[in-house]
């Protein structure tokens, strides 16, 4: 899978990078021309909709953040909660 292109959602005061796993779903999902791409993250079952840009937890909807499709290199504060220095 290329790593062109890294998947971020939003966390407090910055950006967290997705798993290698959920990103590989993500990109292929959103390549495929696909309106949205489910995801297990953290035990819980979640959706990302490539329209609006944004991640929604199936069981509770109001939990929301903002995703963006960037370069690798964007400054992030860690990956899949896992802080990086
Ligand atoms: N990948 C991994 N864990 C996630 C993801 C994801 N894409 N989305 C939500 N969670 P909610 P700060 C995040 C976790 O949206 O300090 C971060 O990874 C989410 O973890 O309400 O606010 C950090 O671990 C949260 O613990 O359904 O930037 C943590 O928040 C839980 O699922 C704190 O980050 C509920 O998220």
């Amino acid at each position: 899978i290329s790593e062109d292109y890294q998947w971020y959602y939003e966390g407090r005061n910055g950006w967290w990078k997705y798993d290698e796993r959920s990103n590989d779903e993500l990109e292929m999902a959103f390549n495929a021309g696909e309106a949205n791409c489910s995801l297990l993250l953290a035990g819980a079952l979640y959706s990302v909709d490539f329209q609006s840009m944004i991640q929604v937890r199936r069981s509770d909807p109001t939990r929301r953040r903002h995703v963006r499709r960037d370069v690798p290199t964007l400054p992030a504060k860690g990956i899949a909660g896992i802080k990086t220095f």
